[in-house]
């Protein structure tokens, strides 16, 4: 098999990174992982030997370079086929789809306001003017996946797919923002937060030494 290479960015603080790296380690591939500390000389010095946009993440595979990380997953998809990327009902593949495009364009409040930072407790910072808006989306987002599509596990539909990936970003946020949540949505949570594969991110994030000022309140 031709190795794929996953170029991320810290653990403790790239959300976009962490989406594709969740969802391969978790449906089995075997890649090769470069991380560059975002915010430094080393980081405007490489990036761009690998990506395009000069942001991460970025994939290689073979001559193939895939950058945005959700082109990165359905590029994933198509080439491992095999692998439970998205649910196989026609219906719940079509709503997998539109919240992980959703999650890719929205929540900019959310984002800009909650940064990721795996490693802190920052509980009841970050609720701006407008954050809340962005939290009862993503609330109702994930009420309704369960109630629809979930059963057969504890991800949004049933088993782990790229919707689940893309979001755990935001879960990370609400654990260290100690967001409020009712019990379908905690559940869920608390799945995400289980998995093995963010729990290494987790772990490898805590022994990072590098700040970014701008991520820290
Ligand atoms: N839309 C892009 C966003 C990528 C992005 O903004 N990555 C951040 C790190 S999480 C980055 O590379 N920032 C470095 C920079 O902008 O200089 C994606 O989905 O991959």
């Amino acid at each position: 098999m031709t190795e794929l290479t996953l170029v991320i960015g810290n653990k403790n603080y790239s959300s976009w990174s962490l989406r594709p790296w969740l969802a391969m380690k978790q449906l089995g591939l075997q890649f090769k992982e470069i991380r560059i500390p975002l915010d430094t000389p080393e980081f405007s010095e490489k990036i761009y030997q690998y990506s395009p946009s000069g942001k991460v993440p970025v994939l290689l595979h073979g001559s193939q370079i895939v950058w945005e990380s959700l082109a990165i997953l359905e590029y994933l998809a198509e080439e491992f086929p095999d692998l439970h990327w998205y649910p196989e009902d026609k219906i719940a593949k079509t709503i997998a789809r539109c919240i992980s495009v959703e999650m890719h364009g929205s929540f900019q409040t959310l984002r800009n306001n909650m940064p990721m930072n795996c490693r802190a407790k920052l509980s009841g910072k970050g609720m701006a003017l407008g954050v809340q808006t962005d939290i009862d989306r993503i609330i109702k987002i994930w009420q309704e996946c369960r109630q629809n599509f979930g059963d057969g596990g504890d991800m949004l539909f049933g088993k782990f797919t790229i919707a689940d990936a893309m979001y755990a970003p935001v879960v990370m946020r609400f654990v260290t923002y100690g967001v409020q949540v009712d019990n379908v949505c905690q559940d869920y949570m608390e799945a995400i937060m289980a998995l093995p594969a963010m729990q290494e991110w987790v772990k490898a994030s805590e022994v990072e030494e590098e700040v970014i000022s701008a991520s820290e309140f």
